[in-house]
């Protein structure tokens, strides 16, 4: 059970302790032309800190709206909001006005620190939303508006504001796959515990590590993965405002980066290149933000010899639940509970479902959802354990076999089929790049399997009937003939939300 003083601020937990400490002078922040040790980062945050209070007339509880790429300055100012008692709403870059007023609106934001390469969203987002009425621009050169001008004329020390554990330090914003966004609330308390479970039972990095990824610091997954865990060990990050596959390459090399997170689709676009990853001091892959299938974990570890961590978490729940250390990887499983989770598997009713039967997977441990005035918090909390909304099942030693999420489970002529099974089996394929598998009505069988799928660019100029024939083929021989896609449509690219997941419903849309 983990345990936490009544008055807490996890800003001065992840960063002024190394200082308090005497760990000042180490790396903490990379990022192209700039290096900054904790030391430095604590007084940039300072000095945040100071302008939200004294110029921008923030206290404690006011929303902050934190909208850039992952870069020094989104860091330092997540650390500056936290420090002054505020609570930090990051947000994806890829938002438009739209989107972004809507977040606002949610989340009722008052204050904003904006890269300027936004500006025109974010401004827009700001004449469409009324309660939002202080913004300030980062990035900017020479503006003596800018944040970096009001930075200079402010204190490099401020007091951290006395927060509570149980106080709000972060909105993480979900739109699931369904495209309305909700807040997801978490304490201070929260932060700490996501950083003393996983990365300390699971991923077991250290001081000496640098850790580097992809995805957005906005997605919880990012936030931890390569802030929050880090800086709770008084290791390093590297930032990249670009983070495809061909630039966390370059910064595996260039920043000598040990400890790597991002999604399949990147493993898979980055497994070609092994000799050269194999070269550089890469020895952590964590992979979560969408399911992993066999093939990519089976092509990365022949690729770099280096076996993915697996794991899978939520914004509700802050961080990951389930996952395995390397040596405990079993090919096809998302792992265990991570030690301080409770996970298992229930039926429609809530009840535990024997060993090897699929049901809906429930979780409760020191996080859990607490949607900001929403009514979905009744589905996804129930009798205390959160319904993450996949379907998993556990295997006789307590390992996690995803399925698919509880939606994606098709219903054809009796059969339970789970999609992820099926673009696992066509993923298989030389000419698959992508695919994704729903299910759609059909008089006769209720349901069948339809799939959709992106060409490998060798493969382009196919998308034709003898392509879907062969692919058909080529499912049945690897799973159960029933579960082959009866339909299959060549399409130039799948939709994805801002964090690369899966919009299924567009499929769905569009079938
Ligand atoms: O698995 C995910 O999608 C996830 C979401 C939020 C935070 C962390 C993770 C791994």
């Amino acid at each position: 059970e983990l345990q936490f003083p009544e008055h807490l601020n996890c800003a001065a937990e992840l960063l002024d302790r190394h200082v308090r400490e005497g760990r000042g002078d180490r790396p903490c922040v990379r990022a192209p032309g700039l290096s900054w040790s904790y030391a430095q980062l604590l007084e940039q945050a300072n000095r945040i800190a100071n302008v939200l209070v004294n110029e921008m007339g923030l206290v404690p509880g006011n929303r902050v709206l934190l909208f850039g790429p992952n870069n020094p300055m989104m860091v330092a100012s997540w650390f500056g909001v936290v420090k002054a008692g505020g609570i930090a709403v990051a947000a994806m870059p890829l938002l438009r006005a739209k989107e972004l007023s809507t977040i606002a609106d949610i989340a009722r934001i008052s204050h904003a620190l904006c890269d300027n390469a936004l500006r025109a969203e974010a401004e827009a987002a700001m004449q469409k939303s009324p309660a939002l009425t202080q913004m300030r621009f980062f990035n900017v050169p020479d503006d003596p508006r800018s944040l970096e001008a009001l930075m200079q004329q402010a204190s490099p020390d401020f007091t951290n504001v006395d927060t509570a554990a149980t106080d709000t330090c972060l909105l993480g914003f979900t739109s699931g796959t369904t495209g309305i966004p909700k807040a997801t609330m978490h304490f201070h308390r929260d932060v700490m515990a996501v950083c003393a479970c996983w990365p300390r039972h699971v991923l077991q990095a250290n001081a000496d590590d640098v850790f580097i990824g992809s995805p957005p610091i906005a997605f919880t997954f990012g936030l931890g993965g390569q802030v929050l865990f880090p800086m709770s060990i008084g290791a390093s990050m590297v930032l990249l405002e670009k983070a495809g596959p061909q630039q966390l390459g370059e910064g595996l090399e260039q920043y000598g980066a040990t400890v790597m997170f991002t999604a399949p689709t990147s493993y898979r676009a980055m497994a070609p290149y092994g000799d050269r990853i194999r070269a550089t001091r890469l020895r952590k892959c964590v992979s979560a933000g969408e399911a992993l299938n066999a093939s990519t974990r089976a092509l990365w570890k022949s690729s770099t010899g280096i076996e993915i961590i697996d794991g899978i978490g939520s914004t509700e729940m802050l961080h990951i639940f389930i996952s395995h250390r390397e040596d405990e990887a079993r090919p096809g499983a998302t792992g265990k509970a991570v030690p301080g989770y409770e996970a298992r598997v229930i039926d429609e009713d809530g009840n535990e479902v024997a060993a090897g039967t699929v049901g809906r997977l429930a979780v409760r441990g020191p996080t859990g959802c607490r949607y900001l005035d929403d009514e979905r918090q009744k589905k996804y909390v129930q009798g205390g354990w959160n319904l993450t909304g996949d379907a998993y099942l556990m295997d006789a030693d307590g390992y996690f076999i995803y399925q698919a999420r509880t939606d994606d489970m098709i219903i054809s002529a009796g059969y339970n089929i789970a999609a992820p099974e099926v673009e696992d089996a066509l993923m298989a394929h030389e000419a698959v790049a992508e695919c994704a598998v729903i299910g759609v009505p059909d008089a006769e069988r209720g349901q069948i399997v339809k799939a959709f799928i992106v060409l490998a660019p060798a493969f382009k100029e196919r998308g034709d009937d003898a392509m879907a024939k062969a692919l058909q083929e080529f499912v049945k021989q690897t799973v159960a003939p029933y579960k082959y896609p009866r339909a299959v449509q060549f399409v130039a690219q799948l939709p994805r939300t801002a964090t690369g997941k899966l919009q299924r419903f567009k499929l769905h849309e569009a079938s």
